[in-house]
C-alpha cells in the first residue's frame, strides 16, 4: 500500500490584529446664559462625574470657550452629547455639547 506523505501546514505566526474602534471626544461649549450650577448638574448626571470634576470641566469651558468632557466610541459619545444638550434645551438653556473624532 503506497504511503501518503502529508506536509504539515506551517503555523501562521502573524495574527490579524482586531482594529480598535475610533474614539470620539464629547466637548462642552461655553455660553453666556446657562447657570454654572446647571452645567455641573448635567455633567454629574450624564457623565457620572463627581461635583469636583464637574466644577473643573465647567470652569475650563467657561474660561476657555470649550472643554473636552470625555472620550467614548462614536455611538456612546453621540448619545451622551445628545442627552446632555437635551437637558439644557428642556430647561430653556442654550447649553451645547458636540462630538469630534480623535486624531
Ligand atoms: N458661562 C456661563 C455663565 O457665566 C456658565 C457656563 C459654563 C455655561 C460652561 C456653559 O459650558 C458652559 N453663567
Amino acid at each position: 500500500m503506497p504511503q501518503t506523505v502529508t506536509t504539515p501546514t506551517p503555523e501562521t505566526k502573524t495574527r490579524a490584529k482586531p482594529e480598535k474602534p475610533p474614539l470620539y471626544k464629547v466637548i462642552l461649549l461655553n455660553d453666556d446664559f446657562t447657570p454654572r450650577e446647571f452645567v455641573i448638574a448635567v455633567l454629574m448626571a450624564v457623565f457620572r462625574m463627581t461635583e469636583g470634576e464637574a466644577l473643573g470641566v465647567m470652569l475650563t469651558a467657561h474660561r476657555r470657550g470649550a472643554c473636552v468632557v470625555a472620550v467614548y466610541t462614536r455611538e456612546v459619545a453621540e448619545e451622551k452629547a445628545r442627552r446632555a444638550t437635551d437637558k439644557g434645551r428642556e430647561a430653556g438653556y442654550p447649553l451645547a455639547f458636540t462630538t469630534e473624532k480623535e486624531v
